[in-house]
């Protein structure tokens, strides 16, 4: 018998004697047994509303719990016929304890966290004032399988500016774990990954208060669930030669990437506005914290156009070496690959997410299939999704927040499927690569703010970049763990390539 089955008999047994003592009363004295079951009533409504919280009114309970002509009837049977409390009461009860959970077999994994206010860049060459979770926005993505323990800590530095603290949607526990800490202070909190899917994490204010300013200057991030059992196949139909409906399998395994919308609300010298947010008017949209951070730069025009300064996009704000890991990058797939992309909403308005000359293949939400062959899927705030999909032909396709103010103010993330350029050719000749490959993510990487940790059912990257909304320490540590700095390797190719 655990602490909670102990709790709940005790309670039952006292009230169970609490009733008897009534019965008891009613015989010998002038009670009524109308009054007598009023109290009873009372009783069971009050145990009843404790133990239930909120989810069962006090009027469904009495009026459920107990009639006039079955006052005889054992009171326990009675709470059995309710629903019961033990039936009601999931056996894994919410068990956040963390030193329980650290035995309890169960693969647990550890999530630092910490608090700091940074000013990061934004376009136009300016920098705003950021709150970030380790000097990168968003922060860390954590992945974890359905069933493991997170251990969540948050630091905050004596140093630091504000108290922040940390929702994490992917539990299930009591909100009062999120509250925040000061400057100074330490919190942690465990639990269990019950439910399978993205789900966003976000600081809480200072005991709510400026949540919005802390989540919409960059105190955001993901935690991914994988499911227990894995990801499934993906299926695709396709009309075949004779125009015959066919259906294509692909394997569970897939090449990953996160895309996280946000906006931006600042004020011209780089603050928060409160004001514009209240307003809904925005001054800017980001994936993964950056407007227009994947389109091409300088070396994709380059290798396109033979010139770095011929800009293929319209609008390539991070074009230029200087900008080091802030330099737009493009993301790189395979055609026929099995790409699975993870996808949330951080911001205050919604994604309607479209990818420009494909149709999503496959939509997820909490492990459930949602949606198949569909053009366009909207997310709402704090919502999220995974969707799945099969670049079929060569080419450049953007995926956008088909919101007409979200695409020209950052919602513009470019991929490049298979070699649409050429290109192969070309670099084979330079003796920049040994052979042909099917995506330009063998010489270039892909960028390291897209790529979540692997997964259960992830196709390796073939390479990574240093790319994202960090600060310079954490671009370091990328290039320590082995992620390409292109500021570096894109001249010496740029070299080989022009004949310098
Ligand atoms: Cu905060």
């Amino acid at each position: 018998m655990n602490d909670l089955e102990f709790t709940l008999g005790l309670i039952v047994s006292t009230m169970k004697i609490q009733v008897w003592y009534l019965y008891l009363q009613c015989g010998i004295c002038t009670m009524n047994k109308k009054v007598s079951m009023l109290f009873t009533i009372a009783a069971v409504a009050v145990m009843g509303a404790t133990l239930f919280g909120s989810t069962y009114t006090n009027t469904q309970i009495s009026g459920q719990a107990l009639d006039i002509n079955k006052m005889d009837v054992d009171v326990l049977e009675q709470i059995h016929q309710m629903g019961g409390l033990q039936l009601v009461m999931p056996q894994a009860f919410a068990e956040t304890d963390c030193g329980v959970l650290a035995d309890s077999g169960r693969t647990v994994h550890e999530f630092d966290l910490t608090g700091e206010s940074v000013e990061l860049p934004i376009m136009g060459g300016k920098t705003y004032n950021a709150m970030t979770f380790n000097g990168q926005v968003p922060g860390p993505t954590l992945r974890v399988t359905q069933g493991d323990v997170v251990q969540m800590t948050l630091v905050i530095p004596a140093d630091e500016v504000t108290g922040h603290g940390n929702d994490m949607h992917a539990s299930q526990m009591s909100a009062t774990y999120f509250d925040s800490v000061n400057p100074g202070e330490t919190s942690q909190y465990c639990y269990i990954a019950e439910s399978a899917g993205v789900f966003k994490y976000h600081c809480s204010g200072v005991h709510l208060a400026g949540m919005d300013q802390h989540v919409l200057s960059g105190m955001y991030g993901i935690a991914i669930v994988d499911p227990a059992n894995g990801y499934k196949k993906l299926m695709v139909e396709k009309t075949s030669g004779s125009g015959e409906l066919d259906r294509i399998f692909y394997d569970a395994d897939a090449l990953e990437f996160t895309l996280q919308y946000n906006q931006l609300y600042l004020t011209a010298d780089g603050n928060y506005d409160a004001g514009a947010m209240f307003g809904h008017q925005n001054t800017g949209t980001v994936v993964n914290g950056m407007q227009f951070g994947y389109v091409p730069n300088m070396a994709h025009n380059l290798l396109v156009m033979g010139d770095t300064e011929k800009n293929i996009f319209v609008a390539q704000p991070w074009n230029g070496l200087e900008h080091k890991q802030y330099q737009s990058q493009l993301l790189f797939v395979e055609n026929d690959q099995h790409v699975r992309l993870f996808i949330e909403n951080q911001g205050n308005e919604p994604v309607f997410f479209h990818i420009v000359g494909e149709i999503l293949d496959r939509v997820v939400q909490g492990n459930r299939v949602q949606s198949a062959a569909t053009e366009t899927w909207m997310l709402g705030g704090s919502q999220n999704m995974i969707v799945d999909l099969v670049f079929d032909e060569p080419g450049v396709y953007a995926a956008v927040n088909h919101d007409y103010a979200a695409i020209y103010t950052g919602a513009a993330t470019i991929f490049v499927a298979g070699d649409p350029f050429g290109l192969n050719p070309v670099l084979v000749d330079a003796g920049i690569l040994e052979a042909p490959v099917p995506s330009y993510a063998y010489a270039l990487g892909n960028p390291s703010s897209a790529v979540p940790p692997v997964g259960m059912n992830s196709i390796a990257h073939p390479a990574i970049n240093i790319h994202g909304l960090m600060t310079d320490e954490v671009a370091s540590e990328l290039q320590e763990n082995g992620a390409i700095p292109l500021w570096e390797v894109i001249p010496v190719v740029a070299g080989i390539l022009t004949g310098q």
